[in-house]
Order: structure tokens, then C-alpha cells, then sequence
């Protein structure tokens, strides 16, 4: 069976009694997304804290309530599910919908669909080198299955896209744990992708597991980011450690560090200032971090994640590179998933980097920050053709 087919009968094959509880779970979370929208108006920021708590408070109750003829996995998939969906809405309006159109649009295959299917592909940020050899594939295909609807190439399409990726077991989306000591997550990236959020996001997700998290505000560089950090700590109640601006990263690492060895922490997430354009600088800045981290803690850290905008489409697979060269990356957060219509990225990173995404960025709550699962992936953004 085709990973079409596969992920198909996996997601749509659900009984229609669980999808009439998620949608009633789907209208709490809105009716508390309309309480943070009122929230806006109110200027104290105490009372903004308690409205939030009030509406995750219905959401959790109302969890409980579903939970009681569900098995214990299927509610936190679910909710899954529809960040990955609600996620990559533009993404099927976009390059999805096109693919849709261009298969109702020729009622047989031939050159100028090959051509147009082609620059779909291209257009939706998938890397050049992927689209030809896949282009080669694909006309391989229908010269031998001998296929002449494109109505029968949709499956085919998707089967042949995401084939290299899912056969390829390095790809892991698992964070490396280190089981005697704190582990130390490195984030890296340049300003603006997002990573002081998603250390925030994952922080609460991290802490949600019953882990002791310790946050470090390493970019000391650009005024209001530690502040930021410490925001997101109080915002999810997570520790945090942090100097003024300008002092050196190093150490504010350093003291983290310490602190998290006295303090018995489970896991150290360490901000850094991402100044690309000066290459040598910041790879001497990461250097010394580095040093300071595994003078602490032998074996850290345990994952350098760099954070990529998936907005910034080829910009950011470039950035990618110069990062590789400066420093031993071991997994990509791809943020702003839900900001293009393209989509494609993940398999030009696959192609042009070749380090596995372990997290995307779905949007900008808490919630929104999904562990990467090609599977929901491939599902939330076809689902439309299935
Ligand atoms: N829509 C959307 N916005 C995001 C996401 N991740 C981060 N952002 C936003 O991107 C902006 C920059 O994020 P920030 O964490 O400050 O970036 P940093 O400079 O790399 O630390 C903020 O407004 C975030 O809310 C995401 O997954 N989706
Ligand atoms: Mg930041």
C-alpha cells in the first residue's frame, strides 16, 4: 500500500462519534481564543494571566469529560491533529489547492501538465534538485503503469514526494535526553525566526511532562530579549536566569549551568543572539558557549537546535547552510508553518541540509509547537485530496 493510502485510512478512518467530540473540544478552544481577543482591551496584565488560566481551565475540564471513552493516547493526538491542520490551512489554500486545480484542469497527462505540475512544485519552496528527480520518477511512472488521468497521478504525486523522507531513518524526531544530569538544549538562529518563542512554547510543553526546566537568556545583544525570556517563564512557570544587556552570554551560561547542576534541573534551555552577518563573530560567540557548556556537563550539549523561518523559504535553507559550517547542528525547528502557503520547505531541508526537523512552528500560543511527524504532516497538508 501506498503512504497515500496509508496515512488515509489512518487519519479519515476515525468514527464519526470521536470527531463530534473533537468539535465540541474545537469550540471551547475557540470560545477561549475569543476570551484572550477580549483580554486585548484590558490594560492590567494580572488580569490578562487569570483570564487565561480561566478559559485553559475549561479546556482541561472539558478534556476530562472526553477523555472518558477514549483510550489515554487518542485526545493529545487529536488536538495534534488540528494544530497540524488549523497549521497548514494556507499551505492547502496555496501550493495544495493548485495541485487540486491542475489535475481538474487536464483530462489527460501530457507535456505542458509535466510543466505546470513542475513549477507547482518549485513554486511551493520543495528544492529544485527534489523537483527534477522527482519529475523523473513521476514521468517514469506513468510511462510504465501507463497512466493517462491525472486523477489517478494525485496519489502517485504524494507517494513519490515524501517516499525519500519517511524511508529514511536518521530523520529522528526525538530530543536527546541525557540520562545522568540536566539536559542542555542549544538554540540558535538568526534574529527574528522565532527562537526565544519557541524555547517559551517548548518550555511549557517540556514542563507539562512533569520536567524541572530551566531557561537561559543568552542573547544579551538586543535590548528587551531577556526580558522576553523571563516573560515566557512567568507566562508557562518555568525558572529562569538572566543579566543585563550586554553582558557576556558566556557567563550567563555559565551561572545557568551551575545553577541547574546545584538545583537538580531536568532541562537547560540556553536563548543565544543570532548575528549572522558577522560570521566570525558569532561563531567565536558560540565557541566560547560551547566550552562553557561542556566544561559543565560533559557530552552537552544535547541537541544544538537551529531555528528556521519558514516564511523566508530559500533565504532561510541558506541560513541553514552558514550555520552548518560554524557550528554541528542536530535538529532543525521550522517556525511560521502556518505563515506560508508553500509548505514545501521540508523536503528542500531534507534535500539541501539534511539535519531532521524535530519541531514546527504552527502558530503563536503555546500550544502551536508540534514535535515534526511527517504522517500528520502529509495528512494536514493533503487531506483536501484524500
Ligand atoms: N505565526 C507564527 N509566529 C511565530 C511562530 N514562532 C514565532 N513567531 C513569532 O515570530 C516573532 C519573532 O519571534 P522571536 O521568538 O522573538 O524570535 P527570535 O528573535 O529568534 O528570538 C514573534 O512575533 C513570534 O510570536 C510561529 O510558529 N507562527
Ligand atoms: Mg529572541
Amino acid at each position: 500500500m501506498g503512504l497515500f493510502s496509508k496515512i488515509k485510512n489512518m487519519f479519515k478512518g476515525e468514527n464519526k462519534s470521536q470527531e463530534k467530540e473533537l468539535e465540541t473540544k474545537e469550540k471551547v478552544i475557540e470560545e477561549g481564543g475569543e476570551k484572550q481577543e477580549e483580554t486585548k482591551e484590558l490594560s492590567s496584565a494580572k488580569e490578562v494571566e487569570h483570564q487565561e488560566e480561566v478559559s485553559s481551565e475549561k479546556e482541561i475540564k472539558k478534556e476530562s469529560e472526553i477523555k472518558k471513552d477514549t483510550s489515554p493516547n487518542e485526545v493529545p493526538l487529536k488536538r495534534a491533529n488540528k494544530v497540524y491542520e488549523k497549521g497548514l490551512t494556507k499551505s492547502r489554500k496555496g501550493f495544495v489547492s493548485n495541485l487540486i486545480n491542475l489535475t481538474s484542469k487536464y483530462h489527460r497527462i501530457n507535456e505542458e501538465y509535466f510543466e505546470e505540475l513542475e513549477e507547482i512544485l518549485i513554486m511551493a519552496d520543495i528544492g529544485v534538485n527534489t523537483v527534477m528527480e522527482f519529475m523523473d520518477r513521476l514521468r517514469s511512472r506513468v510511462q510504465k503503469e501507463k497512466i493517462e488521468d491525472p486523477e489517478a497521478l494525485k496519489e502517485i504525486i504524494v507517494d513519490e514526494l515524501f517516499i525519500i523522507y519517511v524511508d529514511d531513518n536518521i530523520l529522528t524526531n526525538k530530543i536527546n535526553y541525557n540520562p545522568d544530569g540536566p539536559t542542555v538544549l542549544l538554540f540558535i538562529g538568526v534574529n527574528g525566526v522565532g527562537k526565544t518563542t519557541t524555547i517559551g512554547k517548548l518550555a511549557w510543553k517540556l514542563k507539562e511532562e512533569g520536567k524541572k526546566v530551566l531557561l537561559v537568556a543568552g542573547d544579551t545583544f538586543r535590548a528587551g530579549a531577556t526580558k522576553q525570556l523571563e516573560e515566557w517563564s512567568e507566562k508557562v512557570g518555568v525558572s529562569f536566569i538572566g543579566k543585563a544587556e550586554g553582558a557576556d552570554p558566556a557567563s550567563v551560561v555559565y551561572d545557568g549551568l551551575e545553577k541547574a547542576k546545584q538545583e537538580n534541573y531536568d532541562v537547560v534551555m540556553i536563548d543565544t543572539a543570532g548575528r549572522l552577518q558577522n560570521k566570525t563573530n558569532l561563531m567565536r560567540e558560540l565557541e566560547k558557549i560551547n566550552r562553557v557548556i561542556q566544561n559543565a556537563i560533559p557530552n552537552a550539549p544535547h541537541e544544538t537546535l537551529l531555528i528556521i523561518d519558514a516564511t523566508t523559504g530559500q533565504n532561510g535553507i541558506s541560513q541553514a547552510k552558514s550555520f552548518q559550517e560554524i557550528t554541528n547542528i542536530t535538529g532543525i525547528v521550522l517556525t511560521k508553518l502556518d505563515g506560508t502557503a508553500k509548505g514545501g520547505i521540508v523536503l528542500a531541508i531534507k534535500e539541501e541540509v539534511n539535519i531532521p526537523v524535530k519541531y514546527i512552528g504552527l502558530g503563536e500560543t503555546k500550544e502551536d509547537l508540534q514535535p515534526f511527524d511527517i504522517e500528520q504532516y502529509i495528512y494536514g497538508l493533503f487531506k483536501d485530496m484524500m
